[in-house]
Formats: C-alpha cells, structure tokens, sequence
C-alpha cells in the first residue's frame, strides 16, 4: 500500500519532470524567447562564448563567434589568448580529474583548427625576415600551438616551413640545413618528449653547424630553465612572444650563452 502510494507520487513526479524537460528541450532547439543558441548564457561574453564551444566541439559555430569577433577588431591573439588558450587549458584540467576523456579532446582541437583557418592571417606581402623551418617534437603530436606560432610568424614576413608534428630530431637538422633556415623553431607539450629537443642541438654542435641556426623551443611542456639546460637560444610563452624573439634574434644576435626569454613562465 505504503510502496504504491510512494510510485503514484514518483510517477506524477516524473511526469511533472517530462513536462518542464519537453518545455526546456523546445526552447533548446528553437528559443523563440530568449532568441539565443543553447550555450549562450545572458552575460556571457562572444569570447566565453568561444570557449564553450570549443569546448563543446560545436566547430561551425566556433567559427562563426571567432569570425564575429575579429569583425568587431579583435586580432587573432587575442582569441587565442581569451578563449582558444583557456578552453584547452581547462579541457587539459578535467582530462586530469578524468571528468574529460580523448574523444572530447579531439573534438575540441577540430573546432579549434577550424577557427584557426577562419581568423589566422596570410603571409605578410613584400616582407622577408627569414626562413623558419618548424615543427613539433618526435613522439608529440600535439600541433594546434605549433600551428599557431607558425601562423603569426608568416604573418610577419617570415618563410615557414612546417614540418608537422612527430618530427624526429634529424629531420630538423637535415632540413634546416638543405633549405638553410635562419631559425629552427621546435615545440613540444609532451613532457617524455622534451629529451628529443636536446638531440637537436646536440646533432647540430656534432656536425660543427650550431652557430649557423638559432634554435627557439616553446610548448606547454617547455620552461626556460629546460632551454638553457638544452642550449636553446631562446624560449617564448606564445605565438607574440615567439614572433619578437625571432625578430630580436635576427637583428641583434644573443649577447651571452644564455638563451633569450621572451614572456613569464606560468
Ligand atoms: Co594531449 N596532453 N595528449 N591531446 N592535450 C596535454 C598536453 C596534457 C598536458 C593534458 C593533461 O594531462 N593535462 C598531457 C601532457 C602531460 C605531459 O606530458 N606534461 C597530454 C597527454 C598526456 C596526451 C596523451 C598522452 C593522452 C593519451 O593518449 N593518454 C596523448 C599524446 C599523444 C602524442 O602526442 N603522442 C594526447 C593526445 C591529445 C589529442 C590528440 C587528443 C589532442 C591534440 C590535438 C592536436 O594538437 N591536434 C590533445 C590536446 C588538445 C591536449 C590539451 C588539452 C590542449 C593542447 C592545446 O592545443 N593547447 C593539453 C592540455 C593543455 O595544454 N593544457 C594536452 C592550446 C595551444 C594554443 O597551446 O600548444 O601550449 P600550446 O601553444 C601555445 C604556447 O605553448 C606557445 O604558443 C602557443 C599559443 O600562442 N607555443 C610555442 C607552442 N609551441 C611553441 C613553439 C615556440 C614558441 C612558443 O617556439 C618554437
């Protein structure tokens, strides 16, 4: 008696709960009220906005939010920095908690590989600072940073050539010398996979050519204290940073043995 009383109640409950959940599911699909998409919240601002679709892997819509907000002026470092940066940080963070799982991830990196199509700009015309060869480090396919960094410094009138991702240490060697670039720019978010970037400059001063290239390391994983461990010739926290350590590289030359740091650790 007492466990059929308890089940009407439970199923009126339910009912109830159908009810505002068939309301809710409507205004979801097509708000007519509130005349916005399902993850925009009333203050949430086109940059939060951006992350939780990255987040959420909604790439088209992404792209488009990414798309409004350089119309409105923002550069694209800044949708770097506010929205692509965090919102990988923070998937990062709850891959930790494993309350987010690899599928999500990859995802993530698709919606941001689309908007780093729509807002990145072209190669800068009738400026040539140097040749750039790049990539990410043997074992690591970690690559939207890379692309990143790779991106702004095309943008500011250098030759890129973009190795990929996985790039064992030879390849950069063996490259940067056929194509004689200026730079040899290496990024790496895997922490096992920092110990290839050593083999780099390692192979360059066995063959007697270590002076010919500056070597620029940045990543997730990387700090500046591991770029003086290695020899690198500088470290840069972003794409920014990494475009004015190349060009301070190329006009100036490095002073000392120290490698040159361009931005704060964290
Ligand atoms: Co992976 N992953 N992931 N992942 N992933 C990290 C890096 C991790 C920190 C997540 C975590 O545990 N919190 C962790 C590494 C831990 C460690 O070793 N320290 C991790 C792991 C463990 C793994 C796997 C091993 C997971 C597994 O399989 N169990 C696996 C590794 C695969 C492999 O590489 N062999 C793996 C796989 C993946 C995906 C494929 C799913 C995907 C990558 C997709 C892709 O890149 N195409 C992925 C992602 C997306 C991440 C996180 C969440 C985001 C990375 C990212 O794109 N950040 C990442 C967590 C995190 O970073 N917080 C994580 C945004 C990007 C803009 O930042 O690359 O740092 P970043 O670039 C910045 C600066 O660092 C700088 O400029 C950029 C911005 O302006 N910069 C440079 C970058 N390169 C530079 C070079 C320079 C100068 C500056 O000079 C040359």
């Amino acid at each position: 008696m007492v466990s059929k009383a308890f089940m009407n109640v439970n199923i009126k409950n339910a009912e109830v709960i159908a009810a505002n959940l068939t309301k809710a599911c409507k205004c979801l699909s097509s708000c007519t009220v509130h005349k916005r998409k399902p993850s925009e919240g009333r203050a949430v601002d086109d940059f939060e906005l951006l992350k939780r679709y990255i987040m959420e892997g909604e790439d088209e819509r992404a792209r488009e939010v990414a798309l409004k907000l350089v119309e409105k002026g923002c550069t694209p470092m800044d949708v770097v920095r506010k929205a692509i940066k965090p919102a990988m940080d923070e998937l990062g963070r709850r891959f930790e908690r494993l309350e987010a799982f690899l599928p999500e991830l990859m995802l993530a990196a698709e919606a941001v590989q689309e908007v780093l199509k729509a807002v990145m700009p072209e190669g800068k015309q009738g400026i040539y600072k140097g040749k750039v060869v790049i990539g990410t480090i043997y074992g690591d396919i970690h690559d939207i940073g890379k692309n990143i960094v790779a991106s702004m410094l095309r943008a500011s009138g250098y030759e890129i050539i973009d190795l990929g991702s996985d790039v064992h240490p030879d390849t950069f060697v063996e490259v940067a010398k056929r194509e004689g670039a200026n730079i040899i720019g290496i990024s790496c978010l895997l922490t096992p996979s920092m110990y290839y970037m050593r083999d780099v400059i390692k192979r360059l001063a066995d063959e007697g050519i270590r002076d010919r290239f500056h070597v620029v390391v940045g990543g997730a994983a990387v700090y500046p204290e591991w770029a003086k461990e290695i020899g690198a010739d500088g470290w840069a926290k972003d794409a920014d940073k990494a475009v004015q350590l190349c060009d301070t590289l190329l006009e100036k030359g490095k002073k000392s043995r120290e490698p040159l740091i361009f931005g704060e650790w964290r």
